[in-house]
């Protein structure tokens, strides 16, 4: 009898430590989630469709959150109490975000579909051999303007903003990097600049810019353009192209004195709980015909190399959005400037929104 009862002891303590183990196996790994899939994303930046045909084909069921701007994004993640297993940031804040220990690495094993990925958008300075990151859309900002609207105007460079003929004309996307960077541009600094008098001056460069505001705002700036409701905006690429296909008046151009390359990758946050299910998504996702989908639902350029044969030759070829390596060679990606001058940016911008008003 004793022995018997000795056996179920043993055997209730083994199962117990065994028990315990895969539990916290999995809660280390992220696979505590069930199937629950948690994203992360800048507004309009996917296609729905496709995260409703990978709900049916996984049966995971995804709970999809929007941001719009990588401040907003990175605040909302170190703030704690989210669970994302999925984010997409801009190249600076991967960088800030994989210093600061806030990232899982990529399992690349689960990921075979990042061969399709082109060469040139693999192993950049901010995520080195794309340990953390996988590329999904790129682009640059620029102006975007409707010639019908302002007949005998001419766009090549930042200076022709400031023209006193486009009074209340001009939407501003909501940016500080963007558009404290096109006040540094436009007086011949780099806008990765950080030296106290040149932020300043370009501080006083936007002021002046002011009474050719209509707006500082995100994904409206579309509807605006659409509607004819403002002649001018400066954006980023893919949602001048989105603005192009409904109004085919309009024009792009990225200024002659230089502009922003950007890249938003997605990574794996540390707040994930389904670890597994993100790197299928991730795949998902990179697979060439979804690649070609997504790219011509949202409008953004695609960095899936194999994805541009499935797709309209005429969006492929347009320089505009397609920029030769030529030009983006030419042009600055920003960079994670530490903690204390992305704030002196955000601050500067915040200052020049009360000033507007
Ligand atoms: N509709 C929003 C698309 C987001 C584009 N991201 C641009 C990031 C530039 N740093």
């Amino acid at each position: 009898m004793k022995k018997l009862i000795r056996f179920f002891l043993v055997s209730a303590l083994v199962s117990g430590i065994i028990l315990y183990a895969i539990s916290s196996l999995n809660q280390s790994e992220g696979y505590s989630s069930g199937n629950t899939l948690t994203i992360f994303n800048w507004g309009d930046y996917i296609d729905m469709d496709l995260v409703k045909q990978f709900e049916k084909e996984t049966g995971i069921k995804i709970v999809y959150e929007t941001f719009d701007s990588n401040e907003a994004m990175m605040t909302k993640i170190e703030q704690g109490g989210t669970s994302y297993d999925i984010a997409v940031p801009s190249e600076y804040m991967i960088d800030k975000m994989r210093q600061e220990d806030l990232l899982i690495p990529l399992n690349h094993n689960k990921l075979p579909n990042l061969k399709y990925i082109d060469d040139r958008f693999m192993d950049l300075p901010f995520d080195p051999n794309n340990k953390y990151s996988v590329p999904y859309f790129w682009g640059t900002v620029g102006i975007t303007y409707n010639p019908t609207l302002l007949p005998n105007k001419e766009f090549k460079s930042w200076h022709d903003l400031w023209d006193p003929d486009l009074k209340n004309e001009i939407i501003l996307i909501d940016g500080a990097r963007e558009i404290i960077g096109m006040g540094l541009n436009s007086l011949g600094y780099s806008l990765n600049d950080t030296d106290p008098k040149h932020l300043a001056e370009a501080y006083n460069k936007l002021k002046k810019l002011t009474p050719n505001i209509k707006a500082i705002v995100g994904d409206e700036n579309k509807l605006l353009m659409q509607n004819n409701e403002a002649a001018v905006a400066v954006l980023w690429s893919g949602d001048a192209l989105d603005i192009m296909w409904e109004n085919e008046d309009i024009d792009y151009v990225i200024p002659e004195e230089g502009s922003n390359l950007w890249f938003d990758n997605i990574v794996i946050p540390k707040t994930a709980k389904n670890v597994e299910a993100a790197h299928q998504f991730i795949n998902f996702l990179l697979d060439p015909k979804i690649a070609a989908q997504n790219t011509e639902y949202v409008a953004y350029s695609t960095p899936n190399k194999e994805a541009l044969k499935y797709m309209d030759p005429e969006m492929v070829q347009d320089e505009r959005f397609y920029p030769s390596p030529e030009l983006t060679d030419k042009l600055e990606v920003y960079e994670n400037l530490g903690k204390k001058n992305l704030s002196i940016y955000n601050d500067l911008f915040l200052e020049f929104k009360m000033y507007r008003k």
